[in-house]
C-alpha cells in the first residue's frame, strides 16, 4: 500500500503532494512502482496534529480519489469521517482505512457495512493532539489485542462482514517508541481475535520509533527519508511474520522486500514438505524430536450432532492435512454424557496426538476453520455442537492468554479427555501447576457416563 498524503503537514511527507495534480501523479508513480493499493488521506495524524474540518478534508481528497479511481487504480481512503468516506465510496474507492477503528465517527461502520468493502480497523486511543497522554500500557500486546477485539465486535455488530475486516495495531498511535517493538514481534498473536484470524496491516514506514532507533550519537533522530532502508527491513520481517499488507511512503524497495519475504515463506514451506517426503530422514528426525521447530500437541475432538462418527473421522483427516502437521496417534472413541449446558445428545469424543510446525495461534485458527467447515457456530456455552476441537497441550507450553489457555484449563477434570489420552500415551503428563501424570489425574476423577466404544477413527 503506497501512501499519498494530500496534506500540508503530514508526518513524513507533509506538503510534498499537497496539490491535486502532484498527488495524482504521485499515486500513479507508486502504482507503477509496484503498490497494489494507493491510500489517499487528507488529514494529518502526526503526533500533536490539530484536526482540519470535514470540508477542507474533502476539498483535499476529492479530485485525487476521483483521478486515481478513473485511472483504474485500487484506491483506499484514509479517513476517520463517514462523510468523507461516503464521498470516496461514491467515487469508487475499494477500501476504507479508518485509523480510529470506527471510534471517531459513529456512522462509519454502518456506512462501510452498506458499501461491502474492506475496512481497516486500527488500534487507536484518541485524536493526535494529545495521543501520548494515553500511551500507558502494562502489557501492550494484550491491551492492543483486547481493544482491537472490542472494535472488531462493534464493527461486526454494525453489519460489516467478518471477511471485510482488516486489523492494524496502529504503530505510533498513542504508543511510545518502546511500545511498537513487542507489537511487531507478536503479529501472529494480534491477528487472532476472539479465536478468529484477520488480515493485518502494518504501518511502520518512517515512524518516530524507527527514526529514534537510528539516532546518531547526538541523540537526534534520523531524518524521515533516511529511515527508508530500516523501513524496508521491517517490511521484510513483518511480511515474513504474516502481515497481509504494509503501508509505506517509498514503494520500490518495500515491494522488493515483500517479494523476498514471500519467496522465503514459500521455500520454507517447500523445504519442510521436502523433508517429510524423504521418508527415512523425516521419520527418524520426527521420532527423535530432532526437528527443533517440531512441537508435540495433544488435541481433543468431540461431536454430538449429525453424523458424529463421520465428523470425527473427517476432523482427524483434516488435521492430518494441515500444513507442516502430522498426526502421530488417534485414540479409541468414547461415548460421553454431556457436561453442563442444555438438554442434548451424548457426545462422541477422542484424543489425538500430532507433531506440528504451526505456531499455537496459527494452529488454533486452522482448527477453528475445520470446526467452521462442519457448521459449528459458537453460541451457547456448553451447547451442542457438530464439531469441537480443543488444544489440550502444546509442547508443554503454559499460557494464560484467554484466547488460548495452555494447557486446556478443564482438561484435568474431564475423563473424556484423560481416558482416551491415556489410551494412546500411557506415560503422558499434563503440564503446569494443576497438571501431573495423566494416569494419576484419571484415578482422581469419576468415569461415570464415559464409555469406550469398539469403533476406530
Ligand atoms: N499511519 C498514518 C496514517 N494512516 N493508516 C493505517 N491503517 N495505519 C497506520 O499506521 C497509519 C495510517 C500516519 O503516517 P503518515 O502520516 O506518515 O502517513
Amino acid at each position: 500500500m503506497g501512501v499519498v498524503n494530500v496534506t500540508p503537514d503530514s508526518f513524513s511527507d507533509g506538503g510534498a503532494w499537497y496539490g491535486a495534480d502532484a498527488a495524482i501523479a504521485h499515486g500513479l508513480d507508486l502504482a507503477a512502482q509496484g503498490a497494489d493499493i494507493i491510500d489517499v488521506g487528507g488529514e494529518s495524524t502526526r503526533p500533536g496534529a490539530q484536526r482540519v474540518d470535514a470540508d477542507e478534508e474533502l476539498r483535499r481528497i476529492a479530485p485525487v480519489v476521483t483521478g486515481l479511481v478513473q485511472a483504474g487504480l485500487h484506491v483506499s481512503i484514509d479517513t476517520m469521517r463517514a462523510s468523507v468516506a461516503q464521498y470516496a465510496l461514491n467515487a469508487g474507492v475499494h477500501l476504507v482505512n479508518d485509523v480510529s477503528g470506527g471510534l471517531a465517527d459513529p456512522g462509519m461502520a454502518r456506512l462501510v457495512a452498506e458499501a461491502g468493502v474492506p475496512y481497516v480497523v486500527m488500534h487507536w486511543r484518541g485524536h493526535s493532539a494529545d495521543m501520548y497522554s494515553r500511551a500507558v500500557y502494562h502489557d501492550v500486546v494484550g491491551e492492543v489485542r483486547e481493544e482491537l477485539a472490542r472494535r472488531v465486535d462493534e464493527v461486526l455488530a454494525a453489519g460489516v462482514e467478518p471477511d471485510c475486516v482488516v486489523i492494524d495495531p496502529g504503530l505510533g498511535f498513542g504508543k511510545r517508541p518502546e511500545h511498537n517493538w513487542p507489537i511487531l514481534t507478536h503479529l501472529p498473536q494480534i491477528a487472532v481475535l476472539a479465536g478468529r484470524p484477520f488480515p493485518v496491516l502494518v504501518g511502520a514506514s518512517r515512524k518516530n520509533f524507527i527514526r529514534k532507533l537510528l539516532a546518531g550519537p547526538d541523540g537526534v533522530s534520523r531524518s524521515f527519508a533516511g529511515s527508508d532502508e530500516a523501513t524496508v527491513a521491517l517490511t521484510a520481517l513483518a511480511a515474513a511474520n504474516g502481515a497481509w499488507c504494509v503501508r509505506v511512503h517509498q514503494v520500490p524497495s518495500n515491494a522488493d522486500a515483500v517479494r523476498v519475504a514471500a519467496a522465503w515463506q514459500h521455500a520454507a514451506g517447500q523445504q519442510r514438505a521436502g523433508d517429510a517426503a524423504s521418508g527415512a530422514l523425516a521419520s527418524g528426525a520426527l521420532a527423535s524430536g530432532a526437528l527443533a521447530s517440531d512441537s508435540a500437541v495433544v488435541l481433543a475432538i468431540g461431536a454430538n450432532l449429525g453424523d458424529r462418527m463421520g465428523t470425527l473421522r473427517a476432523a482427524v483427516a483434516a488435521i492430518g492435512e494441515l500444513p507442516d502437521t502430522e498426526v502421530t496417534a488417534v485414540s479409541p472413541v468414547y461415548q460421553t454424557a454431556p457436561v453442563g449446558g442444555p438438554e442434548q445428545p451424548d457426545y462422541l469424543n477422542a484424543v489425538l496426538t500430532a507433531r506440528t510446525q504451526l505456531a499455537p495461534a496459527e494452529l488454533l485458527s486452522w482448527l477453528h476453520e475445520i470446526e467452521a467447515g462442519h457448521g459449528r457456530v459458537r453460541t451457547v456455552r456448553f451447547g451442542p455442537r457438530t464439531l469441537d476441537i480443543d488444544i489440550i497441550s502444546y509442547a508443554g507450553l503454559l499460557s494464560d492468554d484467554p484466547v488460548l489457555t495452555l494447557p486446556h484449563p478443564r482438561a484435568r477434570e474431564r475423563a473424556f479427555v484423560l481416558a482416551p489420552w491415556h489410551d494412546i500415551e500411557p506415560a503422558a503428563v499434563l503440564p503446569g501447576e494443576y497438571g501431573g501424570r495423566v494416569a494419576d489425574l484419571l484415578a482422581e476423577i469419576t468415569r461415570d457416563g464415559v464409555r469406550r466404544l469398539p469403533d476406530r477413527l
